[in-house]
């Protein structure tokens, strides 16, 4: 259960149309994770960008992938391109299927978290299982959100509703900035394609008794881009998920253990694809 060295950290990170905040993302993780770990990866989930994001990966594997120019991280960034929309939840699944290392580090590819938080991150994990506590899930918990007032205000009334509705602990259930045990998903299996995977998997690792600790860490306007929360189709779709959630966790399972819902996902078996449209 040790997290002592050598400790081996994959890092991975969503990317849809978020093509001016990957590559620094993706170098900073590699800056930090020479630092934190004695094997690491860099993983980038692409789907369906139609921004410049394919040129700003395709610079990445150049330079990082198994054929790439540095000679200190050359191989270690891997760039998963999927051909259908697998949608905000879909895109996690894949990361945390393709990801190798025990310890499994996320955040949304949009920048609106510090990379380099991470290290305080592990540094939680290690003082907990120091003093003999293991822990299953860091979790990052915003100090701040930097978000349009109305979105702060939605993100506030969410959080309490669901963490009502799901009779949650944890105190920010959509700070998507965690450092996960992969053991994990050998007891919890997500099945959600949109941002309601967030709610799923902090709901399933408390009801499954896994240990968590929170971490503070900076939330920051976005540089690039703009949220795809505030679209009909994607509310829709969290609506009719979170019913879903509610009805299996609560109602049919009440204990937590991997639902019945389809898992259409082929696991870490991602399929190359059609360049999307310029
Ligand atoms: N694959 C996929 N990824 C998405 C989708 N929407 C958002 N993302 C990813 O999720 C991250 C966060 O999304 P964002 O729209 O900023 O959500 P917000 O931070 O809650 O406003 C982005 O960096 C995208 O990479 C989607 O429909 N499909
Ligand atoms: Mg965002």
């Amino acid at each position: 259960m040790s997290t002592t060295r050598p400790r081996r950290i994959s890092a991975f990170f969503p990317c849809f149309n978020d093509a001016g905040t990957i590559a620094s993302m993706v170098i900073e993780a590699l800056v930090v994770l020479r630092e934190l770990a004695d094997e690491y990866e860099v993983i980038v989930i692409e789907n369906g960008s139609v921004d410049y994001a394919w040129d700003v990966l395709d610079e990445l594997e150049r330079l990082y992938g198994p054929a790439g120019v540095d000679p200190r991280d050359r191989g270690r960034v891997r760039i998963i391109r999927f051909a259908e929309p697998l949608g905000y939840g879909g895109a996690l699944r894949a990361g945390f299927a393709a990801c190798r290392y025990e310890l499994i580090f996320y955040t949304d590819g949009d920048g609106q978290y510090d990379v380099r938080e991470l290290r305080a991150l592990v540094e939680a994990l290690d003082r907990e299982e120091a003093a003999g506590r293991p822990v299953h899930v860091v979790m990052g918990n915003k100090l701040m959100r930097r978000d349009p007032l109305h979105r702060r205000f939605i993100s506030w009334a969410y959080h309490h509703l669901m963490a009502f509705v799901f009779r949650l602990t944890i105190h920010d259930v959509d700070c998507d900035f965690r450092l996960i045990r992969r053991s994990i998903f050998e007891v919890i299996t997500l099945t959600q394609n949109s941002g309601v995977i967030a709610l799923e998997l902090m709901t399933k690792v408390q009801y499954a008794g896994f240990r968590t600790v929170e971490v503070p860490v900076n939330h920051y306007h976005r540089a690039y881009g703009v949220s795809q929360f505030f679209n009909l189709p994607n509310v829709l779709r969290v609506l009719v998920g979170l019913a879903r959630l509610w009805w299996w966790l609560r109602i049919q399972n009440a204990t937590g253990t991997p639902s019945p819902l389809p898992d259409p996902l082929p696991a870490g078996t991602p399929r190359p694809l059609r360049q999307p449209k310029r």
